[in-house]
């Protein structure tokens, strides 16, 4: 009877002959659990959005295992072309190593729906030993704060065998992605792209545009040899680096970096191959899911990106050579296929831990002109290495560069113009303003050294890695959810610049929290104090949109009380007139971001920075807006966890 029931829904959304069933198996807590895979093409949900149609349902399952690439799915991968294709082979860059992934895909399933769709989402943790979690990066989940997906926050982590259900309304459109937000599993392959589209007549760039579709989607990451535990592990503990060697496109890349290139000759060497037709425009939406200190330039030989949209949020178009990404950011652009039908290099170069002074990690992709007399295993002329990875010209989102720089060639985000209305989070003088500064520092991090036995300055300078902080405080996460389980917190257990001291010179770890009045105008300075080697550091904050306002680099070492200075004396310009929106924003090394919004989403919020190592080291603070019963009821029967010491009565 149940069986028959989720059969039922299961054929109402989606169209019969679009599924295929992988087992249908009884779960120990007596649900039935049906397991399906939907190949990103069969959902029905991905669809043309007509404006005034009934909203869809929209269901996908989420198996999160450890797997690998070049599988025995694989069969003759990377040697055969067509078998590098078939169901369930991760090819990346034409090596084996351990991934975690979802639905053995990497990027996994993509999720495309329109605007006003429900989203479900069925997680299943297949992990042997580790939890897991999903955020749905973008979405801002007013309705349904439980379902953000970030562990002791919103929820309790998925344990293995478990499976959690996520249920939200796809309420945003534009580019989103979803990642695990438990420990470093992103930089392992769990990650995936959220499409939420409209219909033409709401999306004020329909014009400009003739195809927006599931193959221009562009999902970038940095990319290593080993599983991402083993560089944390040993750069942390030991003298190991944290600078990935190679790019990934769609998942594909070439081997550019690797000393076996250019010696297996028969190797296929697949690269992500994007179709155009001469004559049309076609909206490209790139999503950086990267996870270490890479950002990522990218650029089309002989064609203009016209940058629409950042972070979901629509812009007056910007016409540029080239655009710079960073983890947690995503850009979409329109490409006019103006030019001789040919192959074309996309070029793809990594900056700052990637750049020429490490590991030099760079990437192609193709574009693919149909009339082209070519094959998917011809290539542009021009071998793509490190140096040609870089056009010249107008360039957007410029890495260490604010509006200080007022040449054309930099387009910094606050000049960027929102097409968004001006909204009250831009009056001239917000009801709370935050310092939130952030370096690394010389800190005997109890995580890592232990004194008197290898304290920081005890051992070699190769083994001293310092530790990133905001505030000087490092974040420590609660044993059980702070949004859910909110009755077991009060303010008392919750720390941050003012409750603290000596943290410049001991390491200091806790609650981090900050506090604002549900509805009041924010304002954060986040500064990157640059005193520590050139940084680079996107923040990303959950539960909302903020306006990008100001951003400028200063030069080495800046402080709070420089900056507060700077601001008293008038030297600080914002722009308060329509400021993109985001939700991921950089900082220039020694220099600030300041960004606003209005505090209206009640709840417990991260506030963190998008790089995968920093966040788990603690580069991360939590916004509290309202109070406890401001906040949205919690669900019924929502899983609870936290310690246990047994009966002490
Ligand atoms: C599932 O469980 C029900 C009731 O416990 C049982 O009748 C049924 O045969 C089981 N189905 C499968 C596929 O194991
Ligand atoms: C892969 O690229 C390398 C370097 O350009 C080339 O030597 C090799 O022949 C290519 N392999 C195939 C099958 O095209
Ligand atoms: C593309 O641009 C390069 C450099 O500007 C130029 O040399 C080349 O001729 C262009 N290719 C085409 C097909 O226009
Ligand atoms: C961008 O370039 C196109 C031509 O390629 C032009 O039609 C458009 O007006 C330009 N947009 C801006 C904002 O400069
Ligand atoms: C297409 O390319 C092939 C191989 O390079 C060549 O033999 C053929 O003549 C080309 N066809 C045309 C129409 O240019
Ligand atoms: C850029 O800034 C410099 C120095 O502040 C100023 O002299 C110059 O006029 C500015 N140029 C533009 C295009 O705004
Ligand atoms: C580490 O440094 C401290 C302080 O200088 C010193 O007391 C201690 O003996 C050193 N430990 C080792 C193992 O060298
Ligand atoms: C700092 O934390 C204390 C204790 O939780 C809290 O009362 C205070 O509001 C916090 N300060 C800010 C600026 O949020
Ligand atoms: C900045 O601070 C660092 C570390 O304290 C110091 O080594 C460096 O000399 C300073 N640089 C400048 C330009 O003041
Ligand atoms: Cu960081």
């Amino acid at each position: 009877m149940l069986i028959l029931a989720v059969l039922l829904v299961a054929k109402l959304t989606v169209a019969q002959d679009f599924y295929s069933y992988h087992e249908i198996s009884n779960d120990t807590n007596s649900e039935i659990q049906l397991e399906y895979v939907l190949l990103n093409e069969e959902n029905p949900c991905n669809r043309k959005c007509i404006k005034g149609a009934p909203p869809m349902v929209c269901r996908f399952t989420f198996n999160v295992e450890w797997y690998t690439t070049l599988s025995k799915a694989c069969y003759d991968c990377p040697y055969n072309y067509e078998d590098c294709f078939r169901l369930d082979c991760i090819p990346a860059d034409g090596f084996q190593r351990p991934v975690l992934v979802v639905n053995r895909k990497m990027p996994g399933t993509a999720i495309e729906v329109c605007e006003g769709d429900q989203v479900i989402v069925d997680v299943v943790n297949k992990l042997k030993s580790e939890s897991t979690t999903i955020h749905w990066h973008g979405l801002h989940q007013r309705s349904t704060p439980y379902m953000d997906g970030v562990p002791y926050i919103g929820q309790c982590p998925i344990l293995p065998m478990s499976t959690f259900r996520y249920e939200f309304p796809a309420d945003q459109s534009g580019t989103h992605f979803w990642h695990s937000h438990s420990g470093i599993q992103r930089a392992d392959g769990a990650y995936g792209s959220i499409i939420v589209r409209q219909p033409a007549e709401d999306d004020p760039h329909s014009s400009l545009f003739d195809h927006d579709l599931s193959e221009h989607v562009v999902v970038l990451i940095d990319w290593d040899a080993t599983i991402a535990m083993k560089k944390f592990v040993t750069h942390y503990h030991s003298s190991g680096n944290n600078k990935p060697t190679n790019l990934l496109i769609n998942g594909f890349g070439f081997p550019l970096n690797s000393p076996e290139w250019r010696k297996i000759d028969d190797q296929i060497n697949i690269t992500a191959r994007f179709y155009v037709e001469q004559g049309q425009r076609y909206r490209f939406r790139v999503i950086n899911a990267g996870y270490m200190n890479c950002p990522i330039e990218m650029s089309i030989d002989n064609h203009t990106l016209s940058v629409i949209s950042s972070d979901g949020s629509d812009i007056k178009a910007i016409n540029a050579t080239s655009l710079i990404t960073y983890a947690g950011e995503r850009f979409d652009f329109v490409v006019n296929a103006n030019q001789p039908e040919g192959l074309y290099w996309i070029r793809f170069r990594g900056l700052m831990d990637c750049d020429e002074r490490f590991t030099r990690a760079n990437q192609v992709a193709v574009l693919h002109y149909k009339g082209a007399n070519a094959t998917e295993l011809s290539y542009p002329d021009g071998e793509p290495n490190y140096e040609n990875a870089h056009n010249e010209g107008v360039q957007v989102n410029s890495l260490n560069k604010g509006t200080e720089d007022n040449t054309t060639q930099y387009v910094a985000l606050p000049d960027f113009e929102s097409l968004t209305p001006w909204d009250e989070s831009l009056s001239d003088k917000p009801d709370y303003q935050f310092y939130v500064a952030y370096d690394f520092y010389k800190l005997n991090n109890p995580h890592f050294y232990k004194v008197p036995e290898y304290g920081f300055y005890n051992v070699s300078e190769a083994n001293r890695v310092q530790t990133p902080q905001i505030n000087h405080i490092s974040m420590k996460f609660t044993s059980s959810p702070l949004m859910p389980q909110r009755d077991q917190f009060d303010d008392t257990m919750f720390c941050n610049s003012s409750t603290v001291s000596n943290c410049e010179t001991e390491y200091c770890e806790c609650h981090h929290v900050i506090q604002a009045p549900l509805g009041s105008i924010v304002e954060i300075v986040v500064m990157d104090e640059g005193f520590a080697y050139d940084a680079n550091h996107p923040m990303h904050l959950h539960g909302y949109g903020f306006r990008v306002v100001a951003m400028e680099r200063l030069g080495k070492n800046v402080t709070v009380a420089e900056v507060k200075e700077r601001d008293r004396l008038g030297l600080i310009k914002r722009n308060l007139l329509t400021p993109p929106i985001k939700d991921t924003v950089t900082v220039p090394d020694g220099g600030y971001t300041i960004i606003r919004f209005i505090a209206d989403n009640p709840g417990y919020w991260l506030f963190h920075c998008h790089i995968e190592f920093h966040v788990e080291e603690g580069m991360a603070m939590v916004l509290k807006v309202g109070d406890h019963k401001e906040m949205l009821p919690v669900p019924k029967n929502f899983p609870t966890c936290g310690n246990y010491y047994g009966s002490e009565e």
